[in-house]
């Protein structure tokens, strides 16, 4: 039976690799549909030796179309033997989340990213009951790696259960544990986070980590805090030579 997380964990092993690439480009054109298609193919072809995953998100699937353009890069992807990601981070009524957990899964996405804000019931609880159904994976918004991000994920609440106050990321971390995670995504730009979240997932949930390179924050530093996984968007996919880019890059975070 395909099991996300074990896969990914296989891949990134045996390629030595704990790079996911964020396959994310600049607005063009509507009428450049095909050559978006082709700046994608061509940075996967130069890639994919040195990566564990791809990760897509609105960049491709709004001008592509997630069953035209997309699922034809998604075959590409899998036909070099790596994992796609559907970055849609689901955030709705459960029947909504349902049919957005099926269309993905049917696209040929391994896993999706949802936010858990929208709680389990009649929220994710339909994204896990399809994940386990259609043998997918669903990775949680633990914390964002953006500077708004302690608004929200930030935030200290109430934990009735516990009669404690907590951050909502340790709540959310938690629930992770709780609901059988695949993954976690927690920011590169906050490493004493991830720190605090790997503390509470231990090596059960694996944490994602992005805003690495343009955004801020620093790989070598989320591997050390306890992330499993980098992903990387632009520094990779705007490069002049995204294969040199992304060997540089892996080599760096092995010398450090
Ligand atoms: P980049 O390396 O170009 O900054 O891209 C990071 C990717 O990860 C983008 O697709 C972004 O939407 C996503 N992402 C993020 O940057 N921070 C988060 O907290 C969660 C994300 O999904």
């Amino acid at each position: 039976m395909f099991m996300f997380k074990a896969k990914m964990e296989e891949i990134a092993k045996k390629k030595d690799t704990k790079i996911v690439l964020a396959l994310d480009f600049p607005f063009i054109s509507l009428n450049s549909q095909k050559s978006l298609f082709h700046k994608a193919k061509n940075v996967i072809d130069e890639v994919y030796p040195h990566i564990c995953a791809v990760k897509i998100n609105h960049h491709l699937v709004l001008p592509l179309g997630t069953f035209q353009g997309v699922k034809k890069l998604i075959e590409i992807i899998h036909e070099k033997n790596l994992p796609v990601i559907m970055d849609c981070k689901a955030n709705d009524i459960g029947a909504t989340n349902k049919v957005i957990a099926e269309y993905y899964y049917s696209a040929g996405f391994d896993a999706i990213i949802a936010n858990p804000f929208v709680g389990w019931d009649e929220g994710l609880k339909p994204i896990f009951d399809m994940a386990k159904k259609m043998h997918r994976g669903v990775i949680l918004l633990v914390y964002m790696s953006h500077k708004g991000a302690q608004e929200g994920y930030g935030q200290f609440i109430y934990d009735k259960g516990k009669e404690e106050k907590i951050a909502q990321y340790v709540s959310f971390a938690r629930k992770a544990l709780k609901w059988g995670a695949d993954g976690v995504v927690v920011g590169a730009t906050v490493p004493e986070k991830i720190k605090e979240i790997h503390n509470i997932l231990g090596d059960k949930i694996p944490i994602y980590s992005p805003g690495i390179g343009i955004q801020g924050g620093r790989g070598i530093s989320a591997l050390n805090a306890g992330a499993s996984y980098l992903i990387v968007g632009r520094s990779i996919t705007l490069a002049e030579n995204p294969n040199e880019t992304v060997k540089k890059l892996i080599e760096k975070l092995k010398m450090s």
